[in-house]
């Protein structure tokens, strides 16, 4: 067996291992972070779950930092009571990124995880099988429950070789990006091996799961050698520790092979994290402002590596720098041994360990202005800017561009210097406070701008309704709810939020839905890539939306628009997509009966006089939950039947 099938088989509580089928598997860690986790504990209260079953629940603050009003404290000291009364760790604001943080002090190698964030990822460069989903996902496995997705296949990656001094692990997932596209990973679990593994320490694997993230893929694994063993000894750690690897060569559904010494820096170019180039083709190119950190690269050997390139120098006057760091243990150790040091003589902004920038929260560009990062998204808006652009590389080409004012190749500095790692990193666990002893007696506070859950009704037999809105190809969440300083804070507030909807593509959507009374949506490939958020399906839902049609659905969309009781339907032929405009009047007929029995979806335009069918990828489960109206009623369906039972 491989390794993903290994840590599989340990937690199937559900299905067969066989691709394409449903399967369920026992969730170990479950992690959540402020801006989705508001939605994940209040869903777990609607469920009427007493207390939290999981192995272990972890409420990260990271992303709503900014405390310009009430509402972002207010979600804080929601999350904080939240996890203190059904028995969740609380990691305070300030303590650093949800991903780089679990990989240090939680991760372990052979275990589930499942985050209520994208790149929860990360964690498979420590050997945890580590997927992304949606907060009523999160809220369901807080509770003890399975978390059932599609077997997905199984993709070795074989790394050969050795990484030449100045490219990467950033450089090796932008290749992986730029061969396998965004939407290139569906469905699919990269799993890595090879001689080339060794040569990577955990930090650099978790690069390059979590950016693994961004090719849509289920997750991404590394095995569990003498690399992580030596990671969990400086975490003091080391109990946690087991060998972990697959059997043998043949036991992938198919291989990619990377010579990691052939590999040279890359660089993805504005809009997409798979437009990528070898940093050459874009050199020269003037740059603003350069930002080093984010969940894919701001751990300490990244920061040492920037530091070292810095040291003694001074950052370009055209350019504005910022470092954000990982975590409080990367800012500790960073400020204890110098490097901070080096970093602010060179001239460099030093934020708080959070999302921050990557998520718009502060540092937007200027207007038209060009921003190199070492982050793993460059949506178009995602900056916070529609006309800056935004490219993503290795933290090592970042110090360069901020040195030069220009995109460079960091091969054109000085000697490369190895990063020299300390035996064991500064540990103190004190922003991680555990949940209460006595739980009975925490009081949840919700402050005014935490909201209760939209109503969820069941589906209904036929939706007659117009196309409030036409989409093309790769459509992110960040386009259907943008993130940002203004709109983030809503989070916990579905009425406000909903008014942000597709803003950056459509201002007027909002209203438009509101007047018409809600409407379908019709998309092309990888619709709602990229975060997690189940904003992108609840805002819509509250807007009256009902049904989507598109080409193809990224994974954990998908999963949150079942989850929410929006009916996910795809075009059987690419041509009727043409078809359709805006404005058209269609009758979706017979839905029930089809779903039941596996049917397609026959879709009337109404408007232009022609018929359709529609299809859907759905298991049974999923079936049964959109006629009840979306998970919550669902699983209150099933506590029902047990009681009657
Ligand atoms: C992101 O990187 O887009 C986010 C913000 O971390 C999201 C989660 C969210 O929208 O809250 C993610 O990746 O899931
Ligand atoms: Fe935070 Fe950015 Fe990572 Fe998302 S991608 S978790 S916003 S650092």
């Amino acid at each position: 067996m491989n390794l993903t099938q290994k840590i599989l088989k340990e937690h199937l509580v559900e299905g067969e291992m066989v691709q394409g089928k449903e399967v369920g598997i026992k969730i170990d860690q479950v992690l959540t972070q402020d801006a989705t986790g508001t939605m994940a504990f209040l869903e777990f209260e609607a469920l009427n779950m007493p207390s939290i079953h999981a192995e272990l629940v972890v409420s990260y603050v990271d992303h709503n930092m900014l405390q310009t009003d009430f509402k972002n404290p207010d979600d804080h000291i929601f999350l904080q009571t939240a996890a203190s009364k059904f028995g969740a760790y609380f990691s305070k604001p300030g303590n650093g990124i949800c991903h780089q943080v679990h990989l240090e002090r939680f991760s372990a190698p052979g275990k589930t995880l499942l985050g209520s964030d994208s790149h929860t990822p990360t964690c498979g460069g420590m050997s945890s099988l580590a997927i992304g989903a949606g907060g009523l996902d999160i809220a369901l496995a807080m509770g003890g429950g399975a978390y059932y997705f599609p077997m997905p296949q199984i993709i070795g990656v074989k790394l050969t070789g050795k990484l030449s001094d100045w490219v990467t692990a950033k450089d090796v997932i932008l290749e992986m990006n730029r061969r396998v596209t965004v939407k290139g990973g569906k469905g699919k679990i990269f799993e890595y091996f090879g001689p080339g593994v060794a040569t990577l320490s955990v930090p650099e694997r978790s690069t390059i799961t979590n950016m693994g993230a961004e090719l849509g893929a289920t997750t991404s694994i590394f095995p569990s050698d003498e690399m992580t063993l030596k990671y969990l000894k400086m975490q003091g750690r080391e109990e946690v520790y087991k060998s972990l690897s697959a059997d043998s060569e043949s036991d992938y559904d198919s291989i990619i092979e990377i010579n990691l010494s052939e590999l040279e820096p890359l660089i993805a170019k504005p809009h997409s994290p798979d437009n990528v180039v070898p940093i050459k083709e874009v050199a020269g190119i003037k740059v603003d402002q350069v930002i080093i950190g984010s969940c894919t690269n701001s751990s300490f050997r990244d920061l040492m590596s920037v530091a070292s390139i810095l040291k003694g120098k001074k950052v370009a006057s055209g350019v504005s720098f910022a470092v954000v760091p990982g975590s409080k243990q990367v800012y500790e150790q960073i400020a204890r041994n110098g490097a901070l040091a080096d970093l602010i003589a060179a001239g460099a902004r030093i934020l708080e360990s959070a999302c921050g920038p990557c998520i718009g929260m502060g540092q937007v560009p200027r207007s038209g202005g060009v921003s190199v990062r070492s982050f793993n998204r460059n949506f178009k808006g995602r900056c916070g800017s529609t006309d800056a652009g935004v490219y993503l590389s290795s933290p090592e080409v970042c110090a360069a561009c901020a040195l030069t004012g220009v995109i460079t190749d960091p091969r054109d500095l000085s000697v490369y210097t190895e990063i020299q790692w300390p035996a064991k990193l500064e540990i103190d666990d004190s922003m991680i406070l555990k949940p209460s002893s006595d739980p009975e007696n925490v009081e949840i506070i919700k402050g005014p701008n935490i909201k209760s859950l939209p109503e969820m009704k069941p589906l209904q037999n036929t939706i007659s309704k117009e196309v409030l809105l036409k989409v093309g190809d790769n459509i992110t969440t960040d386009h259907i709810m943008p993130a940002g300083a203004e709109i983030l804070p809503l989070r916990s507030n579905i009425p406000e939020i909903s008014k942000y909807t597709y803003r950056i593509i459509d201002k007027e959507f909002p209203q438009r839905c509101l007047e018409k009374g809600g409407g379908i949506i019709i998309g092309g490939e990888n619709y709602g890539q990229g975060s997690s958020r189940e904003h992108a399906a609840i805002a819509p839902l509250y807007l009256g939306i009902r049904a989507k049609i598109v080409k193809s659905y990224a994974r954990i969309h998908l999963q949150n628009l079942i989850n929410w009781g929006i009916l996910p339907l795809e075009f059987v032929n690419p041509v009727d997509y043409d078809k359709i405009d805006q404005g058209d009047e269609l009758e979706l007929v017979d839905i029930l009966n089809s779903l039941k029995h596996g049917k397609p979806v026959k879709v009337k335009n109404v408007t232009k006089n022609y018929e359709f069918e529609a299809k859907y990828t759905l298991s049974k489960r999923d079936i049964d939950t959109l006629i009840v109206g979306g998970s919550i009623n669902y699983v209150k369906t099933m506590q029902t039947q047990k009681i009657t039972a």
